[in-house]
């Protein structure tokens, strides 16, 4: 997935491995900047600026429920919302 995880206003890459996210702050090779294990390898990944702070992080959503991070860290969320129905589909936006 794409963001820009530093704030620099260029997004580059993370990858996830189950639960794990490397997150790499510059389009190149070799290892990641930041690796954190987040959720659950079954959860849905979304990516956003949810502070609005300039920096993007992740989402996990296990149903209806989201658990957001307002930066990209281990542990527990910053922010957990129902939203909604399980089976509905999620967009993600700056939308104001
Ligand atoms: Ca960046
Ligand atoms: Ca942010």
């Amino acid at each position: 997935m794409a963001g820009d995880w530093d704030g620099d206003g260029k997004d580059t890459l993370a990858v996830r491995r189950g639960n794990q996210y490397y997150v790499k702050n510059s389009i190149s090779s070799g290892n990641a900047d930041k690796v954190v294990d987040y959720g659950k390898a079954t959860d849905e990944v979304l990516v956003g600026d949810w502070n609005g702070n300039g920096t993007d992080s992740l989402a996990v959503r296990r149903g209806n429920t989201y658990y957001i991070s307002y930066t990209i860290h281990a542990g527990d969320a910053d922010k957990v919302v129902a939203y909604g129905k399980a089976t509905d589909d999620v967009y993600v936006g700056t939308w104001q």
